[in-house]
């Protein structure tokens, strides 16, 4: 069960945020309307959403899940594998004080970022992309290890980070796309398969039993509905712009 979420308002700055994505400029005020219905989808969800000011030096800093990860027993500072993204982790690690007396670090020149790490139970996926190297995703396995968790590594070959592609929903119900559908690494899991014009809606989250999908992607919603979830749904599309998804948008824990 979550409890609480960390979210951070968008800055006018989010034009030139980083993107690969060539669906055009987002738009800040539907950007701040969309922000606002992605927060009320978090209250709906029972968690208590703790909002931090915007920074116009940082474009992406709305996506706040790559600058930790945050286990039961500890939060871990991560290390972002892009220049324009790295002063992001200050304001979060001030406030990741106040709820976590255990806080680590990964350091240079490990580099990671928190949309590579899925955690299912006690067990810690992280994907080796362009943004997580190998580095940073041993530090991070070492801290994991010390506090009685386990890891495992993963190389990615296009996605921009590991839950670009993945989604665990709890009671061993994964949903996957693209790279990840053959991946033998998860046949353990049940797999619901999203398929390739739906791919963005891969990345979903799981917060006490509602699943939050992103507004307009039909199939993914109802295979998600009849593996037996609640959904909401919330437009992200000014997000998407810049390759965020639902889980960027927040930690949660
Ligand atoms: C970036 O390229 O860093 C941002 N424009 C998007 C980050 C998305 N974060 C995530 O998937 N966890």
């Amino acid at each position: 069960m979550f409890k609480r979420a960390i979210v951070r308002q968008p800055s006018k700055n989010l034009v030139n945020g980083i993107t690969s994505a060539n669906l055009g400029i987002p738009d800040y005020n539907e950007a701040i309307a969309q922000h606002k219905q992605y927060i009320n989808a978090l209250l709906k969800c029972g968690l208590k959403v703790n909002i931090l000011k915007t920074d116009e030096k940082f474009p992406d800093s709305i996506f706040v899940e790559d600058t930790a990860l945050l286990t039961p027993k500890c939060a871990i500072i991560m290390k972002p594998g892009k220049k324009s993204r790295k002063g992001e982790t200050e304001a979060i690690a001030n406030l990741l004080q106040t709820y976590y007396s255990k806080i680590e670090e990964i350091n240079s020149p490990g580099t990671i970022e928190g949309g590579d790490i899925m955690m299912v139970g006690n067990h810690y996926y992280i994907g080796l992309s362009e943004r997580t190297n190998e580095e940073g995703a041993n530090q991070l396995i070492k801290i994991l290890i010390n506090y009685g968790f386990t890891a495992s590594n993963i190389k990615l070959k296009n996605m921009l980070h590991l839950k670009t592609g993945l989604a665990y929903l709890e009671n061993n119900n994964l949903l996957t796309a693209g790279e990840f559908i053959n991946n033998k690494t998860f046949s353990k899991f049940n797999r619901i398969v999203v398929t390739e014009e739906e791919n963005y809606a891969a990345n979903c989250i799981w917060i006490n039993d509602t699943v939050i999908v992103p507004e307009g992607f039909l199939r993914v919603k109802s295979k998600i509905e009849q593996a037996g979830y609640k959904t909401i749904s919330v437009d992200v599309s000014e997000f998407r712009k810049l390759d965020g998804g639902l889980s960027c948008l927040s930690l949660r824990f």
